[in-house]
């Protein structure tokens, strides 16, 4: 679901803000940079270091984002001398111990590492997947049951799944469950679940660590169902693919490092192999005031939840996490110019760690680029002056900050897009695959249970799930000292004839929220309107 974060310039006041472009001798140009690619190799050398001859498995590696108040004052002085410190957030595995290290890359030190023994464990790397996926290949049960249904184990993919918990007692730590497909010559391998065969594998021994056939479902045929490039239409000559965007003078933004500037707007951005794409320190020039004044801090996603809603044994632990267990950024896709960016965009590029810790390029993973699709901002005609006519139009354009991650089956576009009129629109569309699972039936008259999704072809039922999306929002509107404001509508209703012939009328109710929870706020067909403000600056009015 879209989220809109209204910033009313009748409550953005004083707050300055000047971020430095000038390259530092720091070896990066602003202290919410993602760690370069030499800063990445320093962090695996010195955790390798303390770690002789013990086997490390790397996880994650990030900014240790430094404290806020030293990025405020960082960016508050023009020629900063010092710079706020430069740490890395890493997270290993070690002897099947989740490790939380601190790393000073300035002093080349840890400094800190500690054993993480709560619930969860660490985003899964890709070659751990890799390497569980292929065990199947050379079990024997597994093959049997591949030739039992009569399928050729050539044409089968496998997949990892990570597994929800619902108190259940394990014997494995960090465990994943095995999902094949069927190919048998076709790509949307999502199309042709093999259902029954339940593996586990327990990662840290990366064995089979338990094996079960429970039950015999046909494939689906999923006939016609492949995604291969539509066929020129013989009907016209209509061309719907590829509309060209022109701008002959080039883009009007600025890309100096990872700093953007455009139209009114200046941030940061920036790629994390978990969270993708990172938005900080946005802000909006105010001509009045002549001065930038903020809006938000750091916004980035935080989660991605996907749970399914099937009881079934081969589904009920179904429950991604999408970027806590896969990386969000970690998934993220090259993107191709002309196609999911229009050509006038600008690419940037993100690094992640393989698990041996060495870090790896992901190119053109973020497009940045301006967005006009030929609608209105503002516009007015006045006609009632006498003699005159009066017409005003504002193109709405915007500027866009893109991700497209492809978790499995599901392809997340997340966008950030700034508006002229300083507010953030927020967006994350899903396409894809659904998940399928084969099934008996092939006509829905045949179901008298619960099948937990919908028949949507012969044997093959898209199971009910959601997407839960969650945001780490710091919104710094006009300042750090922000209050979260409801706007409610009210129905006042009076019978005095004195009064207004009229019986009712609607006003609206502003409440400021005191606390967190007293702040939740279920999203639905009631009007209202959710304002973050900073409630110590006043306007004239
Ligand atoms: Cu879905």
């Amino acid at each position: 679901m879209p989220l809109f974060f209204k910033i009313s310039h009748l409550f953005l006041l004083l707050f300055v803000s000047t971020l430095s472009s000038s390259s530092s001798p720091f070896g990066y140009n602003h202290p919410l940079d993602s760690l370069t690619l030499s800063e990445l190799t320093q962090v695996k050398t010195i955790v390798k270091k303390s770690y002789l001859l013990i086997n490390v498995t790397f996880h994650y590696v990030g900014l240790n984002e430094p404290e806020k108040p030293l990025v405020l004052s960082w960016i508050s002085i023009n020629h900063p001398t010092k710079n706020p410190p430069r740490e890395a957030i890493v997270i290993t595995q070690i002897d099947q111990k989740t490790h939380e290290i601190i790393v000073d890359l300035s002093s080349d030190s840890i400094l800190s590492d500690k054993i993480y023994d709560g619930h969860g464990y660490p985003m899964l790397t890709s070659q751990e997947q890799n390497v569980a996926e292929k065990l199947p290949f050379t079990y024997q049960p597994f093959i049997s049951s591949i030739e039992k249904r009569g399928l050729r184990l050539k044409e089968v993919v496998c997949q990892s799944s990570t597994v929800g918990w619902y108190g259940e007692k394990r014997k494995s730590n960090r465990m994943i469950k095995l999902i094949y497909y069927y190919l048998d010559g076709m790509v949307n391998l999502y199309m042709r679940p093999i259902e029954g065969i339940t593996i586990v594998v327990g990662l840290d021994q990366m064995k089979i660590a338990s094996y079960l056939d429970r039950l015999m479902v046909p494939v689906p045929k999923a006939d016609g169902t492949d995604y291969i490039e539509p066929k020129p239409r013989a009907r016209s000559n209509l061309q719907l693919d590829g509309k060209r965007i022109m701008q002959p003078d080039g883009p009007t933004f600025t890309l100096d490092g990872n700093a953007v500037r455009w139209a009114d707007w200046k941030f940061h951005v920036d790629y994390d192999m978990r969270a993708g794409i990172i938005i900080s320190l946005a802000s909006i020039f105010d001509d009045d005031k002549g001065e930038f004044r903020s809006v938000l801090y750091r916004g980035f996603i935080s989660e991605v939840f996907v749970p399914y809603m099937d009881l079934s044994e081969d589904w009920y632990d179904r429950t991604f996490f999408d970027a806590g267990e896969f990386g969000f950024g970690l998934s993220a896709v090259e993107l191709q110019a002309s196609k999911e960016c229009p050509e006038n965009a600008k690419f940037l590029d993100g690094y992640s760690i393989y698990q041996d810790g060495t870090p790896g390029k992901m190119p053109n993973v973020i497009c940045i680029f301006e967005h006009y699709a030929g609608d209105i901002m503002w516009r007015h005609t006045e006609l009632a002056i006498p003699g005159e006519v009066i017409e005003k139009v504002k193109p709405a354009v915007s500027l866009v900050v893109r991700m497209v991650s492809t978790v499995g089956n599901y392809d997340y576009i997340t966008d950030y897009e700034f508006k002229q009129s300083g507010s953030i629109k927020v967006t994350a569309s899903l396409t894809g695959i659904m998940e399928m699972k084969a099934v008996k039936y092939t006509n829905s008259d045949q179901i008298n249970q619960d099948v937990y999704g919908t028949l949507v072809a012969e044997n093959t039922i898209a199971v009910n799930h959601d997407h839960f999306l969650t945001y780490h929002i710091d919104l710094d509107v006009d300042g750090r000292n922000n209050s979260f404001l409801k706007a409610k509508q009210k129905t006042e209703r009076f019978k005095d004839k004195k009064m207004s012939p009229r019986k009712s009328y609607w006003t609206v109710v502003k409440q400021t929220m005191k606390t967190e929870s007293e702040g939740r706020t279920q999203l639905g067909l009631e009007p209202a309107e959710l304002w973050f403000v900073n409630a110590e600056k006043k306007t004239k009015v």
